[in-house]
Order: structure tokens, then C-alpha cells, then sequence
């Protein structure tokens, strides 16, 4: 059984372009698979490991890089200014510097004071509007398949977000699996009446979260992280690259067919699978699949 490397995610040895994607059902080939060599996120998903033998995925902690930015470089030259000088306060003062005199201006693509966005447009409806504010969460399908012995939802969620960080079509911020453990991925999410869920290319797929989950979504979420828009490989609950591991019903309740609980990869046990390329409730809820086969994950922009 091939085994998911997450630290190559970590490490960087991966690229969204360079996952393999094309194998069909169960066969074992077409996971993370390319290496590379830097890791250019800043941003942690919680650190958690497995230990079971096979297919374990290990999320470690990245360690955030606070950055030698602003800050530090005011700083030290407040300290050197006041090093040299025997005390004029002009010159020394260190509380002259700047903090947040020059106005922030939208669309320059850099994220300043009071912005929650700057994706450096002004087009709207893409998940950062003209005057930079989020005005829509991001929704995609991983464009690898896993068995699901995630462990619990925490690590899948933290892969769903190290796949977000992977791509500059997502924002960098965090993302849930639609994946039901103990909890449901709507506890997960966070509440949202407002804004919509778009696919990578902007596509809505939901005008909020209660269109989100009654069962009926406006496109089908077959969109990677990639923006490639996957198509049907096999009819129904034939093949893997069309399904996706969810335990959860498209009205968001819980369901208990969860590879008990996201530990097994056992053919005697199963997890309700969803088809990506579904509107209605078989979007999230087509059928229980074996646990010793494997799918994709949903992935659900978290609420800022
Ligand atoms: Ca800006
Ligand atoms: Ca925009
Ligand atoms: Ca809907």
C-alpha cells in the first residue's frame, strides 16, 4: 500500500501540478508524489502524527517564520540612531516611527492595516472585493485521493489547508474537510450568513452556508485546488477519483459510517462517500465506501 507522505508536503516536496491524479478505484499509485525543495508557507496546520503502519500521514508543525519585516528593521535603527546620538530627543526618540501613518491602498496586493484582503484587483465576487473585504470563502476538492485513516478530522483539515497554501488561487488562511468525526464540519466552519462558497475559478457554488447545506448546490464541487475541473470517471459510486470521504449528510448532519472514526483502512469497515460531480445530496452522501479503498476530500474555506 503506498504511503502518503505529508512531510513532502511540508517539506515542499509537492506540487499541486505534479500530483498524479489519473489512476482509477483502488489501485494504489497517484498520491502526493512530486519533490521539490522549499517550503515557502509561513502559516502552521496543527501539528499531528499517526503512528499506524501503513498510509500515515504525519502533519508536523511549520514553524512560523516571524519575519525580519518592518518592525525589526525599525527598530534597530530607532536603537542605532539612539546609540549614537547623546540624546536630542528628535533623532532618538523611538516612538517617532511611523506606526500606521501611511493609508492603506486597496488593490496593491499586499494586505495592510484594516484591509482583510488584497488580492491586487478591484474585481469583485472572486473572495476580496474592491475595497478589500472578503466577499466570498473558498470551497475545493483535494486533486489526490487518501484512505481514510486520517486519524481524526483535525489532521484532515490541516491538509486541506496545507493543500490551500500550495496554490496562489486560494487564500492563505484555513480550511476544513467536509468530513464528519465526532463533530460535523459545520461546527468546524464556523457560521456564514453572508458570504458566499466559490470553486478556485469563482464559480458560486453556495450563497451562504445554509445554501450550502440544503442539498442542492448551484455547481458541483469537482474543482481541485489547481482550478482543474475533474470529470466523471465511472458511473455512480464506481470509481475514486469521483468520490470524495465525508461521513456527513448534504444537510450537514453527522453520519456514523466513518471508518470507525477515521482510523480504519479495513475492507471490513466503510465511509459514506460523496460524488464530485453532484448537485444534489449525493454531492456529499452517495453511498458507504470500502475503507480500504480511497478518495478525495472536500475542503471548506473556514470563517474569518
Ligand atoms: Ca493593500
Ligand atoms: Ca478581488
Ligand atoms: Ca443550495
Amino acid at each position: 500500500m503506498l504511503r502518503i507522505l505529508l512531510p513532502l508536503l511540508l517539506c515542499g516536496c509537492f506540487r499541486p501540478t505534479g500530483l498524479k491524479n489519473d489512476d482509477t478505484g483502488a489501485s494504489s499509485s497517484g498520491e502526493v508524489g512530486s519533490v521539490g525543495t522549499s517550503m515557502p508557507t509561513t502559516s502552521s496546520p496543527t501539528s499531528s502524527s499517526s503512528t499506524s503502519g501503513e498510509s500515515s500521514l504525519e502533519i508536523t508543525s511549520n514553524p512560523t517564520s516571524s519575519g525580519p519585516d518592518s518592525t525589526s528593521s525599525s527598530s534597530s535603527s530607532s536603537s542605532s540612531s539612539s546609540g549614537t546620538s547623546g540624546g536630542s530627543s528628535s533623532s532618538s526618540s523611538p516612538g517617532t516611527s511611523s506606526t500606521g501613518s501611511v493609508p492603506a491602498i486597496c488593490g496593491n496586493g499586499i494586505q495592510e492595516e484594516g484591509e482583510a484582503c488584497d488580492d491586487g484587483n478591484d474585481d469583485n465576487g472572486d473572495g476580496c472585493d474592491e475595497a478589500c473585504q472578503r466577499d466570498a470563502l473558498f470551497i475545493f476538492v483535494t486533486s489526490s485521493i487518501y484512505p481514510p485513516n486520517f486519524q481524526n478530522t483535525q489532521t484532515a483539515d490541516a491538509l486541506c489547508t496545507l493543500y490551500a497554501e500550495q496554490t496562489t488561487l486560494l487564500p492563505q488562511t484555513e480550511y476544513v474537510a467536509w468530513m464528519s468525526g465526532v463533530d460535523s464540519p459545520v461546527d468546524r466552519m464556523g457560521p456564514n450568513p453572508a458570504l458566499p462558497y466559490i470553486l478556485p475559478d469563482h464559480t458560486p457554488v453556495a450563497a451562504n452556508l445554509p445554501d450550502l447545506i440544503d442539498a442542492m448546490l448551484l455547481a458541483p464541487i469537482n474543482q481541485d485546488e489547481t482550478g482543474k475541473v475533474h470529470t466523471p470517471e465511472a458511473a455512480s459510486c464506481m470509481n475514486a477519483m469521483d468520490l470524495a470521504w465525508t461521513a456527513t449528510t448534504a444537510t450537514g448532519m453527522i453520519s456514523a459510517v466513518n471508518c470507525d472514526l477515521w482510523v480504519s483502512n479495513l475492507s471490513r469497515d466503510q465511509g459514506l462517500v460523496g460524488r464530485i460531480h453532484e448537485v444534489n445530496g449525493s454531492w456529499s452522501a452517495l453511498c458507504n465506501q470500502n475503507c480500504a479503498l480511497k478518495a478525495r476530500l472536500y475542503c471548506v474555506e473556514k470563517t474569518p
